[in-house]
């Protein structure tokens, strides 16, 4: 297709959109909160959205100094041109929303510099990054507003997609809410050496999907009652921080790194013409084989990376949208003939998979709640407490139940696992699911069981967090602490 034709099909697009909001609350003055199942409906300005190609984060290189790779990130107040006519207010890191995208290799030891220039407290976490629990950046590791704080280590594991975002005690929800986070991608030999997707933005996206609430145009954080026990859903899908934007790729393999980077939002994501794509990639390290799927489900802080073929589809254009909710994220149109092909290789790792009867220990979990309170084990989180002491290097079988009527996920922190059961049987795992993962859903009245060592890093002082990464749910209690030793 010609440009000009995409150019005329944008504007048509851009009306539709607008219309489509202003339908739903916008121009109305219509005030969010009190939506069912945690909802709401979001009130914009009168010039609409800003029509956007899909904003990709920077890639931050690191600077080399005596050996240590320093990446400089400074937490921010910011504003940010969602809409056509007006800035909204947000929190960012170096940029207006959202950060840049750090990379890291295996083996590289590096330093993670945030500097605390919000007005508020925060804490900077590595989500999914195998490191020391004093490098964590939990609530054991405040940045007062005006300092400093470097997460030092070395990167110990295999190439996947992370995340960084604050993990302030109580106070999570909010800070992500505005704006903070941005993704990390660590390679390793084995990255290089497959034959996939790897030139940053141009075959190999990035993709941070949010949803949003917005007060005339201001981000709107102000959960009701029902939406805290719920969760904070938006009716604003947001990619990479702009409102359903469009991606112009050549005719070849994509290859997306998503991250569900909502409150409180369960994605299932899939294309607009049904197809089928290949999930390569769980949170913590590649699958064995590429598996073909039409649909992946992402709770919040879980990553995928896809691969789709788009080889035939030169002239073509489809979305990606949730089929729960319904929202599009983004439109893909396949502009531009390929400068270089890939193909999705049939077997891309091996994992190193212990056998159930190998696990020593088996701990459980019981997430529950009631009146705005959540708990693990009947407790809600205090940073004063230590809930679970792990020994070092050995292998445990991890078992949570949600014994509540609404979903939850669980998080633990500076380890990956390994499921192994959903209510009681491996044949209710998914086959994306049999990765190495460090979030996994735990859906209403239901049990999932995993295997997990912890290993390299012991510290009898400092304990790592595990909790529900439903950012409402962890702000109200839903986390426990555990000491490794
Ligand atoms: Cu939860």
């Amino acid at each position: 297709m010609k440009r000009r034709t995409f150019l005329a099909l944008s504007s048509v697009a851009a009306l539709y959109l607008a219309a489509r909001y202003m339908r739903s609350g916008g121009g109305m003055g219509m005030m969010s909160g009190g939506g069912m199942m945690g909802g709401g409906s979001s009130s914009l300005p009168p010039g609409g959205i800003k029509i956007k190609d899909l904003p990709i984060p920077a890639l931050l290189k690191p600077v080399e100094r005596n050996g240590v790779q320093h990446y400089d990130l400074q937490i921010q107040r910011a504003e940010h041109d969602f809409f056509k006519d007006m800035m909204t207010k947000t929190f960012a890191i170096n940029g207006t929303y959202l950060g840049p995208t750090l990379l890291m290799k295996n083996g590289d030891h590096v330093s993670v510099n945030y500097q605390n220039r919000l007005g508020e407290l925060i804490t900077m976490h590595g989500h999914g990054m195998h490191l020391p629990s004093r490098m964590d950046g939990t609530v054991h590791q405040p940045i007062q507003d005006g300092e400093n704080w470097s997460a030092v280590y070395m990167v110990k594991q295999r190439a996947c997609t992370n995340w960084y975002h604050p993990h302030t005690l109580n106070n999570t929800a909010e800070q992500v809410y505005k704006g903070l986070a941005g993704l990390i991608i660590i390679e390793d030999e084995e990255s290089r050496r497959l034959d996939l997707p790897k030139r940053y933005g141009i075959d190999d996206i990035p993709l941070v999907l949010q949803d949003r609430l917005f007060a005339h145009g201001q981000i709107d954080y102000s959960p009701s009652m029902p939406q805290r026990m719920h969760g904070y859903v938006g009716d604003i899908p947001l990619a990479n921080g702009a409102i359903e934007p469009t991606l112009d790729v050549e005719a070849k393999e994509i290859r997306f790194r998503i991250l569900n980077g909502s409150n409180a939002s369960i994605y299932e994501l899939g294309f607009s013409d049904e197809r089928s794509f290949h999930q390569i990639a769980t949170d913590n390290a590649f699958l064995e084989y590429p598996v073909k799927i039409t649909e992946v489900t992402l709770s919040p802080a879980e990553r995928a990376e896809i691969v789709i073929d788009l080889t035939k589809d030169y002239g073509r254009s489809l979305v990606l949208r949730d089929r729960r909710s319904g929202k599009q994220f983004l439109t893909i149109r396949i502009t531009k003939m390929a400068t270089a092909q890939t193909l999705l290789p049939q077997k891309l790792t091996t994992l190193e998979k212990p056998l159930v009867s190998q696990a020593q220990y088996r701990r459980r979990f019981v997430l529950s709640g009631m009146m705005g309170r959540f708990t693990i084990n009947g407790k809600g989180m205090d940073p004063d407490r230590i809930d679970e002491h792990v020994p070092l290097n050995r292998l445990e079988i991890w078992e949570v139940e949600n014994n509540m009527m609404i979903d939850h996920n669980f998080h633990i922190h500076a380890t990956h696992f390994i499921p192994i059961a959903r209510n009681g049987s491996m044949e209710n795992l998914a086959e994306n699911e049999r990765g190495y993962k460090d979030v996994i859903l735990v859906p209403a009245n239901e049990t999932v069981s995993f295997l997990v060592k912890m290993t390299d890093y012991a510290d009898v002082r400092i304990p790592y967090m595990y909790h529900c990464h439903f950012l409402e749910h962890e702000d109200a209690g839903m986390m426990g602490q555990f000491i490794v030793s």
